[in-house]
């Protein structure tokens, strides 16, 4: 496959984003082209260049778009479930039919392989095929009533508009974990993208509102473009969001929690992670070396899932890093269209820094550089935002090793007995997802037992990244706790409602009590 240039990527995917410019970043059923808002330029983190712009959501556009949710959130409540999941399904489909443009769109806004951006664009259509089916699995449980001709049942109603904040690099797969199984509970939504990241979320919209209009439903995606003063703020504190769903980094997530459980709001939080992989001695290596350097490379490590820390066991450590380094030196790193690139940029300036400072503050606190550790020359993408991958022997106590840096440094670290690594392994902050590479059964089990990983999503032989959209995702201590995509996560965007009817004429009382009037 020869390299796109830049100039045909884009006009690959004029077609998602003519004609306007800058295009409406507000839909509140209809385009909203807003006057005197701000105005947000999405920067190409392959060249450092404009790559279009978007109108960013006024104070009022605001209002437009939370009065028009709620107004279709009483009719798409009314909506047979399994009706709303077909319109889903519709919309997974019109995906696939752009998921070639899509997914370009995705690397040429935030800087993933081309592979990559694809992946998801899939992960989109998948969970629309996941919430499709589960529309028709919205289960609630009976229970036997303790009283005669009674019965006890729970039903699982919609919460009415919800907001979703996604962040810059799983641009619109992570909305669609939580808006296409929002919306199969019955749920509408309003999405506050990534301003990194607005020309895809407008993109997306466009194909899902047009899918909705086509069937002739009322609109249940809404978008509000813009920044955490007009939009994000006011989503947190606005009563009308009985739940808002954060996807960013912890000190920004707590603040969110803080505010929305301040008006007693719900919040489903995906937060950082700080991902660790266990390589044992008994591991099949191979299969380890490319897990760990799949799980710590891809998305250039701006995953929440990748993968930061390599414990591996002391007789194997040596040989297993040295294996891997010569594996980093030999990873292509650049242009993200060039088929070849596994390692494409970070996503702007500010995200060099902090990698270097990283960098930095490992070795003053001892670590030692193994390959790694400068910007990098990218051929052909003068202006973009490269780093080089980048491997750090480190202590497992170090201060930096307890942080989520979102770039591409793995801290390597050995360890003596599986207990050893387990404590190792859990002796931070974060919960999101963890790793063992071993073909010892007892191992493995041990790493899955309650003794073992303490992260929401834990994974054998394969790596911290990558997850499927058909388990529930999210992860423990700081990470947030919350669940999104597959398995019962719906229940999230759903109000529990336990119901008792009586179908008798007499009036029993639970727990024996009588009331004679
Ligand atoms: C994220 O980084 O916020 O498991 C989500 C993975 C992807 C999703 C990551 N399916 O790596």
């Amino acid at each position: 496959m020869p390299q796109l240039t830049m100039g045909t990527a884009r006009s690959r995917v004029s077609s998602l984003l003519e004609p306007s410019d800058p295009m409406a970043g507000v839909f509140s059923g209809r385009w909203v082209e807003s006057v005197g808002a701000e105005t947000i330029i999405s920067l190409s983190p392959i060249d450092g260049l404009p790559l279009g712009r978007v109108s960013a959501a006024s104070p009022s556009d605001y209002e437009e778009v939370m009065a028009q949710a709620r107004e279709s959130a009483q009719v798409w409540a009314g909506v047979p479930a399994p009706v709303r999941g077909q319109a889903v399904l519709q919309i997974a489909e019109e995906l696939r039919r752009h998921k070639s443009e899509l997914g370009l769109l995705v690397s040429l806004e935030v800087g993933k392989t081309i592979v990559e951006g694809l992946g998801e664009v899939q992960e989109m259509i998948d969970i629309g095929h996941f919430a499709a089916g589960l529309s028709r699995q919205l289960y609630g449980l009976t229970m036997p009533s303790e009283r005669p001709e009674h019965r006890i049942q729970e039903q699982w109603h919609p919460l009415g508009a919800i907001g979703v904040i996604t962040a810059f690099n799983f641009p619109s797969a992570v909305w669609s974990w939580n808006a296409f199984i929002a919306a199969v509970v019955g749920d509408v939504v309003i999405w506050k993208p990534s301003s990194e990241a607005p020309l895809t979320a407008v993109a997306v919209t466009r194909i899902a509102s047009r899918v909705m209009e086509d069937l002739g439903h009322p609109q249940v995606f809404f978008l509000a473009a813009g920044g955490g003063q007009v939009v994000g703020d006011r989503m947190l504190d606005d009563r009308r969001l009985p739940l808002v769903s954060f996807t960013g980094s912890i000190p920004t997530g707590r603040w969110v929690a803080e505010r929305v459980a301040g008006r007693s709001g719900r919040s489903l939080l995906e937060l950082g992670g700080n991902n660790g992989a266990v390589v044992s001695e008994k591991a099949d290596l191979e299969l380890a070396v490319r897990g760990v350097a799949f799980g710590a490379l891809a998305t250039a490590g701006q995953r929440c899932t990748s993968t930061r820390r390599l414990i591996a066991q002391e007789g194997i450590y040596g040989a297993f890093v040295d294996r891997l380094t010569t594996v980093y030196r030999s990873v292509k790193v650049g242009n993200p269209l060039d088929p070849d690139v596994l390692v494409g940029p970070l996503i702007n300036q500010q995200a060099v820094e902090g990698y270097l400072a990283a960098v930095t503050q490992a070795q003053e606190q001892g670590g030692r550089l193994r390959c790694g550790g400068k910007v990098a020359a990218a051929a052909g993408a003068p202006g973009g935002f490269y780093v080089e991958p980048t491997i750090i022997e480190a202590q497992p106590d170090m201060p930096i090793v307890q942080e989520e840096t979102f770039a591409p440094i793995l801290y390597t670290m050995p360890y003596h007995t599986l207990e050893h690594a387990v404590a190792i392994h859990n002796a931070v902050p974060q919960g999101l997802s963890s790793a063992i590479f071993t073909t010892d059964l007892r191992e493995a089990e041990h790493f899955l037992s309650a003794q073992g990983s303490d992260c929401g999503l834990v994974n054998v032989n394969t790596g911290t990244a990558g997850a499927e959209i058909g388990g529930a995702f999210g992860g423990e201590k700081e990470t947030g706790g919350g669940r999104e995509s597959g398995s019962d996560a719906w229940k999230a965007y759903a109000r529990r409602q336990t119901a008792s009817i009586n179908f008798g004429s007499a009036l029993p009382l639970a727990q024996g009590v009588s009331f004679e009037v």
